[in-house]
């Protein structure tokens, strides 16, 4: 298998996470997004969306971090990330639905106007675009929040693909300035994310 990604992305990085937590063996193709390397008729062949992370199994081309999470997960059969009870495995589903669609898309705001703005040379933060972030960060971050307390993890008693998609956002909370301080159930989780050796294993190197 080949994965393509981009190692600051939290959607390459829960990837790898669970590459590295199955022991799966793939080869790791970075693509610098900022030379747009992403946009090689190569890649956009295997992703017209010139998306990372995108995967390569043989004959097989996936994308879609949240689709490739799950894929890895069936090449290893009866691990916990991914439960084959049908309530389970839906309530973990839901969570990375979840993140797809309302949490990271906060998340991605304060990315935008905060990292990637500077990163691409594309000139100051917009005030108006992180205010609306804001009260979609707040609605979404309370959801999470009073879920997580009295929870070490999202879903049962161990790590899932939730907590990997939904905690890979939180990465960047601190550069990306997300309004998190107060989310104290929040932080907490995202600590025990923050002691998997897979969590460790597949960290970026520190960017400026
Ligand atoms: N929904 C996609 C999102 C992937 C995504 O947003 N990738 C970004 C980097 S974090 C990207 O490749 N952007 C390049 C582009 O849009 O041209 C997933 O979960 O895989």
């Amino acid at each position: 298998m080949k994965l393509y990604h981009f190692p600051i992305s939290p959607n390459s990085r829960r990837v790898v996470a669970v590459l590295h937590h199955l022991d799966l063996a793939c080869e790791l193709q970075a693509l610098d997004l900022s030379k747009g390397e992403h946009m090689q008729p190569y890649f956009l062949s295997l992703n017209p969306n010139h998306m990372i992370p995108t995967l390569v199994d043989g004959d097989f081309v996936l994308w879609e971090s949240n689709a490739i999470m799950q894929y890895l997960c069936s090449k290893a059969p009866d691990n916990s990330l991914w439960p084959m009870d049908p309530k389970n495995q839906a309530d973990v589903s839901r969570w990375q639905f979840w993140q797809a669609s309302h949490f990271g898309r906060a998340c991605g705001v304060f990315i935008y106007e905060h990292l990637v703005k500077k990163f691409l040379n594309q000139g100051e933060p917009d005030a108006s675009e992180i205010a609306k972030a804001e009260d979609s960060f707040h609605r979404f971050a309370s959801v999470l929040e009073a879920h997580l307390a009295g929870r070490e993890w999202l879903v049962g008693d161990g790590v899932t693909l939730a907590d990997l998609s939904v905690g890979s956002f939180l990465d960047l909370a601190e550069m990306a300035q997300y309004p998190i301080a107060s989310y104290a159930e929040i932080l907490r989780w995202y600590g025990n994310i923050g002691q998997l050796p897979a969590w460790q294993s597949s960290a970026p190197a520190k960017i400026a």
